[in-house]
């Protein structure tokens, strides 16, 4: 367990907060092509505040290993009208983009956070957005994009922990340089980028580590390959994403119990009663 840490910027429970996903692409590994129409998106994004999330964060680029990118007008398109009428609403957004300008657009269009899965490494002009619109910036350890992060030379490490810390120190030293403020950086390890399953498993054992970096922690678990890896059948067939819910529960239970500022996930409301266990739990 450590001190959890809120973003001073953003309203908070005094609990691990939900953030609901809505991707608004085709591909997504878990929810893609759902909610690919504006008019469902928005409508998703207020079921998840209903059922329990804090913040909706809404993505127009699959980064799911393999995936293409998207061009810039394409992610835009799907992200910018959903952002509007959530903010709209009332919702506290999040946007999912590595990209500056659609990060920018979010934000004029209402959102209030900034989910950037390169932590500044793919188009780091989005550090100045950051810098200017002063919202919370969530920097992701990430070391290059969906069509190669898994590859062998993606997810070596001389030693695991310590060089994801260090690389995620090093992205939140530029976005500081950049002109963001400590108290708008959020961390995040990033589950399933540039790591393999066993990885994964020894990040989250050692949320601690990534605590000590001094910012809020964000967790983003939900139904990844890795929990399908773990239910795998005796002859290796992957548990489906959709049926991987109850595994992101129990690490959703014991990431918010350790004392993550907030896991991401697809489905709320189990979750969300997941969070409350977790703070009764931390409370003790
Ligand atoms: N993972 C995905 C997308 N966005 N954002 C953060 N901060 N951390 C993550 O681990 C993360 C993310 C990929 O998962 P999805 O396809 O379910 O959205």
């Amino acid at each position: 367990m450590f001190e959890r840490r809120a973003v001073p910027l953003l309203p908070d429970a005094g609990r691990c907060q939900v953030m609901g996903v809505v991707n608004v692409t085709p591909d997504s590994f878990s929810d893609g092509g759902r909610w690919l129409d504006a008019e469902d998106a928005v409508r998703r994004g207020i079921a998840l505040v209903e059922s329990g999330a804090d913040i909706v964060d809404v993505g127009g680029e699959s980064t799911r290993p393999g995936a293409q990118r998207v061009d810039a007008a394409t992610e835009l398109a799907r992200v910018e009208p959903v952002v509007r009428a959530l903010s709209e609403r009332g919702v506290v957004v999040s946007v999912d983009t590595m990209r500056a300008e659609v990060a920018e657009r979010a934000v004029a269009a209402g959102a209030r956070i900034i989910n950037d899965v390169s932590g500044g490494l793919a188009d780091p002009d989005i550090l100045q957005v950051a810098a200017r619109t002063g919202v919370p910036y969530v920097v992701m350890h990430w070391r290059g994009h969906s069509a190669r992060m898994q590859d062998e030379d993606a997810t070596a490490y001389a030693d695991l922990v310590p060089d994801v810390v260090a690389e995620l120190r090093r992205s939140v030293e530029a976005a500081l340089a950049a002109g963001v403020r400590p108290e708008q950086v959020v961390v995040d390890p990033g589950i399933g980028f540039s790591k393999r399953g066993d990885q994964n498993w020894t990040v989250l054992s050692h949320l601690a580590a990534f605590a000590e970096l001094g910012y809020p922690l964000l967790v983003a678990a939900s139904r990844k390959r890795f929990l399908g890896e773990l239910l795998a059948e005796p002859d290796g067939v992957l548990r489906d994403p959709l049926h991987r819910e109850a595994a992101t529960l129990a690490v959703t239970a014991l990431t918010a119990a350790a004392g993550a500022w907030a896991i991401r996930v697809h489905e709320v409301p189990d979750n969300a009663d997941a969070v409350r266990v977790a703070e009764r739990w931390r409370r003790g």
